[in-house]
């Protein structure tokens, strides 16, 4: 006999099919517990979706370095020969969990690194740099990109009305209008810490680093039209991509490299390093290979592995650490606090995000849904005098850096080459090539048109033609050309 049904508390149930009525036709009888249980847990099966990166994927992994980087980092996770578990997942920003796969926008790029120093969780996205740099105009940024508060829909008005204020977004939406906005797959494109972090060494030198994680599967991306037929046809193209290739053995790869800044070349770098609205040329920092990321294993339950994952860039690991970019700093706070409300407040003891290579260890206990706890012998206070754990700043290996200005509200400091559009026009004109501009102009052409707003279009035209002079003023006469249509 297979297995019976039982309650949550291990009852066995009567019917599965029936409820429990006063006669065949009568009322329903308040007091048929398992009805109610069965209700009760179905009204509550989910949980409040990511309030952006909220469509989204992802498989567990397995990181092998295989180069020798130990001369910038003591991290456990990164020393020659290393192997270690992952879970990986990949979204889209904008959209809702039912949102369409293949819609424009810029795709999330989170790994959770199980290392025996505790989870190391790299946050980051397709390209290297973002829409802005403080994190105070997070939200107001992401309500433009979203639903209007009365229609409940989206608004090209808005999305252009805050890009066009907000001279620091061209670098961003230059990629994200451009072809690196519709990969063919989470497979077929890169990823990026994005934000600089700080390695330091076993010696307690300090470097300033960025991630790339590089397709071995190569940049493969689909054009506007094509995107939006799969996104008609079929919303979880990239999901089913993903889990497809794993099921069928056919393991995805990144290789993960890094850039890595001498920690006194930031003072005077020709840009400001910490700028998350700006890359450092290669040719200044070449990419230093660390690994090999692969992508083997399906998760057995999507909502308790990936829906209930918790990635967070608050998460490091000792020879690791954050930098000060103001965008980094705010969302060391943002994420656990996103889970807290999220997940709930014991998160981090569900099986994904609990460490699988490290123990835990600390003062921290009691609050809802709480099943992980010390033996009653160890004590709930530090400092003790009976041999509870203590805090090791050796072990923690912890990076710094020297700050000693007054508290103020203010842009940061500008490097020799920094302004807002200059990255933009470089990539616009040194990496796009001219199918791809050809491509660019007519997305732009799109949103342009668009815009119903006349200062809203006129401040569009402005910020591109900031970006390159030409492009601006081509886009003047193709948004011309289909308005007069
Ligand atoms: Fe996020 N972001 N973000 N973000 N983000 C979230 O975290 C936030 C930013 C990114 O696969 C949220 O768990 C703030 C940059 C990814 O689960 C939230 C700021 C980058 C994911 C949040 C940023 C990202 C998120 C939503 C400005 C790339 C999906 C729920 C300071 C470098 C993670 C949650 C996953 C998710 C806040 C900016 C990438 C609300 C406040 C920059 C890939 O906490």
């Amino acid at each position: 006999m297979s297995e019976f049904t039982t309650t949550q508390t291990g009852t066995p149930v009567a019917s599965d099919e029936h409820s429990l009525t006063a006669g065949p036709n009568g009322a329903t009888a308040l007091h048929d517990r398992y009805l109610v249980e069965k209700l009760a847990q179905f009204a509550r099966e989910r949980v409040p979706e990511r309030v952006v990166h909220a469509k989204g994927g992802g498989a567990f992994g397995t990181f092998e370095v295989t180069e020798d980087v130990s001369a910038f980092t003591r991290a456990a996770v990164f020393q020659p020969g290393a192997s270690t578990e992952t879970l990986q997942r990949f979204s889209s920003v904008a959209g809702e969990q039912g949102s369409p796969d293949t819609w424009r926008d810029v795709r999330g790029f989170s790994v959770k690194f199980y290392t025996t120093e505790g989870n190391y969780d790299i946050v980051g996205n397709n390209t290297p740099v973002f829409f802005i740099r403080d994190g105070i105009k997070f939200p107001d940024f992401i309500h433009s990109q979203k639903r209007m508060p009365g229609s409940g829909l989206r608004n090209s008005d808005m999305q252009w009305d805050f890009w066009g204020l907000s001279p620091e977004s061209a670098h961003q939406v230059t990629y994200l209008m451009g072809d690196r906005g519709l990969p063919r797959s989470w497979r077929e494109m890169p990823g990026f810490g994005s934000h600089t972090y700080q390695w330091i060494n076993a010696a307690g030198e300090r470097f300033w680093v960025k991630y790339h994680f590089t397709s071995n599967q190569g940049n493969v991306e689909i054009d506007a039209a094509e995107a939006e037929l799969i996104a008609g046809a079929d919303a979880d193209y990239y999901r089913r991509d993903l889990y497809e290739a794993i099921e069928a053995g056919n393991f995805p790869s990144w290789d993960l490299h890094v850039q890595v800044m001498p920690y006194d070349d930031a003072k005077h770098y020709r840009f400001n390093p910490f700028d998350l609205t700006k890359v450092w040329p290669h040719a200044d920092y070449p990419l230093i290979k660390v690994g090999t990321h692969t992508l083997n294993r399906n998760p057995q339950n999507f909502f308790a592995e990936i829906e209930q994952a918790a990635f967070s860039p608050a998460n490091t690991v000792p020879g690791i650490d954050i930098s000060p970019d103001k965008m980094l700093m705010a969302r060391v706070f943002s994420y656990p606090d996103a889970q807290r409300y999220r997940v709930g407040t014991n998160y981090n003891q569900i099986p994904v995000n609990a460490p699988h290579a490290a123990p835990v260890h600390n003062y921290s206990q009691d609050g809802a849904q709480r099943h992980g706890f010390n033996a009653p012998t160890v004590p709930v206070y530090a400092p003790n005098s009976v041999g509870g754990p203590a805090a090791d700043a050796a072990a923690a290996g912890a990076g710094s850096w020297e700050s000693d200005g007054e508290l103020v509200r203010t842009a940061a400091t500008l490097h020799s080459e920094d302004d807002d559009f200059g990255q933009a026009g470089t990539l616009y004109r040194e990496v796009f090539d001219d199918a791809a501009k050809a491509r660019f102009v007519d997305t732009l052409t799109g949103q342009g048109s668009s815009i119903t707003v006349e200062d809203i279009r006129e401040r569009f035209f402005q910020y591109w033609t900031n970006v390159d002079a030409e492009l601006g003023a081509t886009l003047r006469v193709t948004v011309a050309a289909v308005l007069a249509l």
